[in-house]
């Protein structure tokens, strides 16, 4: 299998995030994607790629116009305040406040996200755009007939709706790539999110339409992040009711629980028959992960990868979360081999 890559993520490195009242080192950090590119080498999984540069034009058909102007010109205004540390906002548009986008950077930062957990950086601009061009790319070769192909992003993205970024996300990679396909020739494209996160952004971006299936495995909301979003009952809106499906699950979950929500969710895709299927592979679901429970173990990946597989559906693979660094490239890339072990087209 193709893989997509790019230098740049290493531009974006957040210094803290907030855990329990308390700063501590970010998870989310370059030594993630670079683990997970060692692995792709080291199993010869195949080529590795730079990304093409896409331009702004198909970023734009997912996310607003305001909300990229704020993201690509936020550095500059902050530093223009004499600041050099790294963007976190303070106060957020909730309940019964105005929907209205301040002048003041800290204003529009909280604006522009759900929470505090998508430090902006001086290189965090050309990193999620070079993270978006690795997505791009990866559908570019899916719409020229690749039957499986891997993306591996970072920074991540499916916690960034079409205004709002948060949970490590800027801009929503699996979303782009989705619209890309659509705008390709795609009639149907669906997604399965395997983040241990509810994909809170994606399910967003897409819930009113009726040509993008969201499927989501995860933490339940009730207890855990993003909590707001990522509930069973979350089906849809107006054309696009009956095209979202969420699977929560309690804590401690293991193969024997996650299997079957997957199995479930493989079935609805399988009814859907898309023309392409996009995968927001997230491995902190990993019984090791710093900041998640549940309890797969590394083998439980391989057959992940051959469910995913028996679908027989042209697969973009898009990397999302992941922070037990040791073992991310060994369960990311287990998913990939799982299903280049399945022959089904
Ligand atoms: N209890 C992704 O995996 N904070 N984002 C969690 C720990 C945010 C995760 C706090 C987690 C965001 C792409
Ligand atoms: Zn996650």
């Amino acid at each position: 299998m193709l893989t997509l890559y790019s230098d740049d993520h290493h531009l974006h490195h957040g210094k803290h995030e907030l855990i329990g009242g308390q700063f501590q080192p970010c998870f989310e950090k370059p030594s993630r994607a670079d683990m997970v590119l060692e692995r792709v080498r080291a199993v010869k999984l195949g080529d590795v790629r730079p990304p093409q540069d896409f331009g702004l034009a198909p970023i734009r058909r997912v996310h607003d116009a305001g909300f990229l102007r704020f993201l690509q010109n936020a550095w500059s205004d902050w530093q223009a305040l004499g600041r050099d540390h790294d963007m976190l906002p303070i106060a957020w548009p909730t309940r019964r406040l105005r929907q209205v986008e301040p002048t003041d950077i800290d204003g529009r930062l909280g604006y522009y996200s759900f929470d505090a957990g998508a430090p902006i950086t001086a290189g965090t601009w050309q990193a999620i755009l070079s993270s978006a061009n690795v997505s791009l790319s990866g559908q570019a070769e899916l719409t020229k007939g690749a039957r499986g192909v891997f993306s591996l992003c970072r920074p991540p993205g499916h916690h960034a709706a079409a205004d709002y970024i948060g949970g490590y996300c800027y801009l929503n990679n699996a979303a782009i790539a989705t619209q890309a396909l659509l705008d390709l020739g795609a009639k149907r494209v669906a997604i399965l999110d395997v983040d241990y996160h509810h994909g809170n952004g994606t399910q967003d971006i897409f819930y009113d339409r009726a040509d993008v299936l969201f499927t989501s495995i995860h933490g339940d909301p009730r207890f855990e992040y993003p909590y707001f979003l990522g509930f069973a009952d979350e089906k849809g809106m107006g054309v696009g009711e009956g095209f979202n499906f969420n699977y929560p699950l309690a804590a401690g979950s293991d193969w024997s629980v996650w299997g079957l929500a997957l199995a479930d969710a493989c079935r609805q895709i399988a009814a859907y028959a898309p023309d392409a299927l996009v995968v927001s592979l997230g491995v902190d679901t990993f019984k090791e992960d710093p900041i998640s429970q549940f309890k797969l173990d590394s083998p439980d990946y391989l057959r992940m990868g051959e469910a995913i597989g028996r679908l027989g559906l042209q697969t973009l693979f898009v990397m999302e979360g992941g922070y037990a660094v040791e073992e991310i490239g060994i369960n990311a890339v287990n998913v990939l081999q799982g299903f280049d072990s399945v022959q089904s087209r």
